[in-house]
């Protein structure tokens, strides 16, 4: 695609730098630092973006605790078609905005329209939820009283999201929050400024034709001191919070020594899939490959450890080896790119170290495991075998596309491999055998939040809930009753008959 018109249709320049201040509604601050946007796939500035500073935050978080009062009023069905309208407008602007995405973060326009889509699925589902904030009658054991309980909002959410989903993980925190009757302080990764800009635009476009301004606004500083702000700041009444276990045990530590504020955390993941003596190879090959590649590893979901029984270990990575010699790796905007460049340099240069540090402990790369010799920031998928649980790669998240095969012999050594990391979010088991697969999905099974059985780990459906124990940090969000996590729950008590009922007997 055309980079200028992509980035033109939603007033940005090219490589010039631009001061969207204006139109983020942030203030007249002159002497601003500047985000450079660099596409990873060759390293061009795509973009200068004038970053907010600690002035601006200041009239953003006043703003949003103002807006909220009158938002907390409006009735969540018409919240509902607030959201739905962005979704609506992300829809029209779907390949676009892809465009940006890919500029941004460097995976294929498939996969930022992928993306894009769930953030459209996202307006949709909470525009309906919107409508379902239901609460519980319950039955008073006093006569004549009514008791209930109901959802009210929470008041100013700041959403602080990791560069790898820059649009969906706005939507899913973002669309439940404003539901809810919360205004969202948004803080995106200075990685994909672009992106934040592009869709505020189209966020304050839907603000302005329905008189929701203000209900999301932008804070996109260049520098983290600057973001601590908004996770000190007791007038933010909850941090939902995407990114890693160390930032996140943060973001932890200083909210909730304010009791009564909240946090939600959706930090890193060490995906594991088992895959039996019973299941279909082939279909396993294929869910293991994209979730090991897809988004070049950089998934919270992305498959880290394939725990293979060991009579179908050396098959199934033949298999993989074939469906991953299948992936078109390349500059993600072309059409047929199915796996784009890593993030940055030290991205890759993670990489490298965690491939080595594998090798010195004994295992071997089977398959891949080389920077590609050519501009950007390009690397083979990589499968490891002859991995052991304590080796260094088996136990903490690395964003690239590499899978490390452990195996096993027999189902409880399975699961005690596959839970015996520190992290909870996505978990899989490949398998025909009734048996083995409710053993997986009973209490003593996968200790992760999200289960996919003879499916990949990434690509999870918003319609359930999203989120991870241990590490990972217990947040959910999306589907299910997700939505009550950004809400307070106040049990109500109404005595409508008048007297006061102190008698303990039946008297009928
Ligand atoms: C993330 O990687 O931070 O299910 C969240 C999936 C994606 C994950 C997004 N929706 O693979």
């Amino acid at each position: 695609f055309d980079t200028g018109k992509v980035l033109a249709e939603f007033g940005l320049d090219h490589v010039h730098s631009g001061t969207y201040a204006d139109s983020l509604g942030w203030g007249p601050v002159e002497d601003r630092p500047v985000i450079e946007a660099q596409c990873p796939a060759d390293g061009e500035t795509v973009g200068r973006v004038a970053a907010s500073d600690a002035r601006d935050y200041e009239a953003l978080v006043s703003a949003a605790v103002e807006t909220q009062q009158k938002w907390r009023m409006v009735p969540p069905p018409r919240r509902g078609e607030f959201v739905r309208r962005i979704g609506q407008l992300i829809e029209q602007h779907l390949d676009s905005l892809a465009g940006i995405v890919s500029l941004d973060t460097g995976k294929s326009t498939m996969e930022a329209k992928g993306e894009l889509r769930e953030a459209v699925d996202m307006s949709t589902l909470a525009a309906g939820q919107a409508r379902m904030l239901y609460g519980f009658t319950q039955q008073s054991q006093r006569a004549e009283h009514r008791m209930y309980d109901q959802w009210l909002p929470l008041g100013v959410v700041g959403l602080i999201s990791a560069y790898n989903f820059p649009a969906a993980v706005w939507a899913q925190n973002g669309f439940l929050s404003a539901i809810a009757g919360n205004t969202v302080i948004w803080k995106p990764s200075p990685k994909v400024p672009l992106t934040a800009i592009a869709v505020q635009k189209l966020v304050n476009r839907a603000a302005a034709e329905l008189g929701c301004e203000g209900v999301f606004s932008l804070f996109l500083p260049e520098d983290d001191a600057v973001a601590e702000r908004l996770v000190a700041d007791t007038r933010v009444a909850m941090i939902s919070f995407t990114g890693s276990t160390g930032v996140g045990r943060k973001v932890a530590d200083t909210v909730g020594s304010t009791l009564g504020r909240r946090y939600q955390l959706e930090c890193s993941g060490n995906n594991g899939c088992i895959v039996d003596e019973t299941a279909d190879l082939e279909l396993a090959a294929k869910a293991l490959t994209f979730g090991v590649v897809g988004t070049t590893g950089q998934r919270c979901t992305s498959t880290r450890r394939v725990i293979a029984h060991e009579s179908i270990a050396d098959e199934l990575v033949e298999l993989m080896k074939k469906s991953f010699d299948q992936i078109t790796i390349g500059d993600p905007r072309e059409r047929d790119t199915v796996v784009g460049p890593l993030i940055d340099r030290r991205a890759v240069r993670d990489y490298q170290d965690v491939l080595a540090g594998a090798e010195r402990e004994g295992a071997t790369v089977a398959y891949g495991g080389k920077v590609i010799d050519r501009p950007g920031l390009y690397v083979e998928p990589a499968i490891v075998t002859g991995v052991r649980p304590h080796f260094a790669i088996a136990r903490s998240e690395t964003f690239a596309p590499i899978v490390s095969v452990l195996t096993y012999r027999d189902l409880d050594e399975a699961i005690e491999i596959h839970n015996g990391v520190a992290q909870g979010l996505a978990s899989g088991m490949h398998s025909t055998n009734l048996t083995h697969i409710e053993t997986f999905l009973s209490a003593r099974g996968s200790d992760c939040g999200i289960v996919r059985i003879n499916m990949g780990t990434t690509g999870a459906d918003v319609g359930s809930a999203f989120g991870g124990e241990k590490e990972t940090g217990g947040g959910r969000t999306a589907g299910s009753d997700a939505w009550k996590g950004f809400m307070r729950r106040q049990s109500v008590c109404v005595n409508w008959g008048g007297t006061s009922a102190w008698d303990d007997r039946i008297d009928l």
